[in-house]
C-alpha cells in the first residue's frame, strides 16, 4: 500500500488496484483557437496544468499503473446527444457545428483529440463519453471491475463540470477517489475552489484531495523502498 498526506486525512491505495483517470484534456478545451476559447474562455488557465498532469502521467506509467483517458465526444450523427444538451443556452457554436478545430465535440474531429502532451499510449483506456460523467453511457465501470480497480486518481478539466460529475459517479459506485488539485482547472477559478472544498468536506464525502507533489513523493518513496 502507498499512503500520502491528503485532505481531509491521509489517502492509501494499492497501485495494482488503482487507475489514473484523466478527464477531457482535449484540444478543444485546452488549446487556443478551440471550442473553449470560441466561447470566450481564457484557455491559458487550463493549459497551465499540463506540466503537472504530464509529470503525474509519466510517473504513473513508470510504475505500470492503469491509465484511463476520457473525451467529451458525440457520434457524428449526434444520435447520442440529447436535444436538451445541444439546444441549451445561446452559444455561438452548438455541438456538431463546424468550429475552429472541426465539428464541436464530435468523435474523430481534430479538436476532440487529447492534447499531444498527454496523448494515450497503446494499452491505455480511451473512453468517449456523451455526458459530463465518465460512467454515464460508457463501459468504464465494467472495464475497471474486470481489472479489479477499487481506487481512482483524478486529473483533468473542468473541475466543477466533468471532473466533479465523474468523481461523484465513481464515489456512488464504490471507488475511493483522490483529486489532484493542481492537475485540475476551471475557466472559473472560484468554481474550482468551491468544487475542491465540497468534494473533500464532511469527511471526504465525495473523496480526497492532494497535490501532485504529494503523490509524486509517495510514489518515489514506494519505488525507493522496493530497491
Ligand atoms: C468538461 C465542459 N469537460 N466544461 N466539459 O468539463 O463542458
Amino acid at each position: 500500500m502507498i499512503e500520502l498526506p491528503a485532505n481531509p486525512f491521509p489517502y492509501a491505495f494499492d497501485p495494482a488496484h488503482t487507475a489514473l483517470v484523466i478527464i477531457d484534456m482535449q484540444r478543444d478545451f485546452i488549446e487556443p483557437g478551440g471550442f473553449g476559447e470560441s466561447l470566450g474562455n481564457d484557455v491559458a488557465l487550463l493549459a497551465a496544468i499540463v506540466p503537472a498532469c504530464r509529470a503525474v502521467l509519466e510517473a504513473w506509467r513508470k510504475i505500470g499503473g492503469l491509465v484511463v483517458h476520457t473525451r467529451e465526444s458525440h457520434k457524428p450523427d449526434l444520435s447520442d446527444c440529447p436535444p436538451a444538451k445541444r439546444n441549451r443556452g445561446n452559444p455561438s457554436l452548438r455541438i456538431g457545428d463546424a468550429g475552429p478545430m472541426g465539428r464541436v465535440l464530435v468523435a474523430g474531429e481534430p479538436g476532440n483529440e487529447i492534447i499531444p502532451e498527454l496523448g494515450p499510449r497503446p494499452g491505455e483506456f480511451v473512453i468517449d463519453k456523451p455526458g459530463k460523467g465518465a460512467f454515464y453511457a460508457t463501459p468504464l465501470h465494467d472495464l475497471l471491475k474486470q481489472d479489479g480497480i477499487t481506487h481512482l486518481l483524478f486529473m483533468g478539466v473542468t473541475t466543477e463540470v466533468c471532473v466533479q460529475t465523474s468523481m461523484r459517479e465513481a464515489n456512488d459506485r464504490g471507488y475511493d477517489c483522490l483529486l489532484l488539485e493542481d492537475c485540475t482547472e476551471s475557466y472559473f477559478p472560484q468554481f474550482k475552489a468551491s468544487a475542491v472544498e465540497m468534494m473533500r468536506a464532511q469527511g471526504a464525502i465525495v473523496g480526497w484531495t492532494a497535490t501532485s507533489t504529494q503523490l509524486l513523493a509517495a510514489l518515489a518513496a514506494a519505488t525507493a523502498a522496493q530497491r
